[in-house]
């Protein structure tokens, strides 16, 4: 059944009460809370990807997620750091995290992939299509799934040419980044053939947009991001039950439960 990623964003409004210490202290705390639910891996981030978000620096962002990193390490947390930064990337395994998420799929930093081989730990390599400030913009397929499914695989070609082990990818549809309501769903519907059965992937689809729209009430005002764990937990039942390798939310409990719930019904032990 799925590995199940807990997401601890150390971003100002995640963590947001005071100085860096105690940001630093309630991440830190918050991912051992995910772990106690049952998160497989804590997924460390310090830059916002939200449709619009602008970027941080790069001191910035070690500052926010390396104390985090070393302090979940420390506790026995296996870690991932969700960075689009090759050195945020080799600084936070050099202070123990063991798996390299990036949202732009090496895309966004050159460097990335030739980091990635030399570190040689699992890398998450997930569909993007541009940075958040305007990729509401490229959200434009003729035939989303084979798009997207041949996008990935020509950046897996470029990753792998840059000496990335194949066997360490990890494969995530990236939803929500540069894609519709509509564009998420025909990914979920088809998530099974976007890595021809050949590397795990990963969904991260935990409170974001298209649940919201779903969700909406009579107003047309979509649901509340807090109040759309029910439905992530609904979509990881299911995902489950078809086989998904790993999902990534917030809402650790929700998912385990979803998940033990799937593998009951699938006869699993
Ligand atoms: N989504 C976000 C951040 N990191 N990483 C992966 N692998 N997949 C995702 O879908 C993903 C991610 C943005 O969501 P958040 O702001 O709720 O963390």
């Amino acid at each position: 059944m799925p590995v199940v990623w807990g997401v601890v964003n150390v971003t100002p409004d995640s963590f947001s009460d005071g100085g860096r210490f105690s940001s630093t202290d309630l991440a830190i705390r918050h991912g051992l809370s995910l772990v106690d639910e049952g998160a497989d891996v804590v997924d460390v981030g310090g830059e916002s990807t939200r449709p619009g978000a602008t970027r941080v620096s790069i001191d910035t962002e070690m500052n926010r997620v390396l104390p985090v990193v070393a302090g979940l390490v420390e506790a026995g947390v296996t870690v991932s750091v969700d960075t689009m930064r090759a050195d945020v990337a080799r600084e936070a395994v050099n202070c123990g995290a063991s798996i390299v998420n990036d949202v732009s799929g090496g895309r966004s930093d050159p460097k990335m992939h030739a980091v990635v081989s030399d570190l040689a730990v699992p890398y998450v390599l997930m569909h993007w299509r541009g940075h958040s400030v305007d990729m509401d913009d490229k959200a434009v397929y003729r035939d989303t799934v084979r798009e997207v499914r041949r996008e990935i695989e020509e950046q897996i070609v470029i990753a792998t040419a840059q000496g990335v082990d194949p066997t360490l990818i990890i494969v995530d549809p990236g939803i929500g980044f540069a894609k519709e309501a509509e564009h998420n769903w025909e990914l979920l519907r088809s998530v099974d053939a976007l890595a021809s059965g050949q590397a795990p992937i990963l969904v991260g689809a935990s409170r974001k947009r298209f649940l919201g729209s779903l969700l909406a009430g009579k107003d047309g005002a979509p649901r509340e991001v807090d109040e759309r764990d029910t439905a992530t937990a609904a979509l990881s039942a299911l995902l489950a039950f078809r086989g998904i390798w790993g999902l990534r939310v917030h809402d650790v409990r929700a998912t385990v439960d979803a998940v033990l719930v799937a593998r009951a019904l699938r006869f699993e032990d």
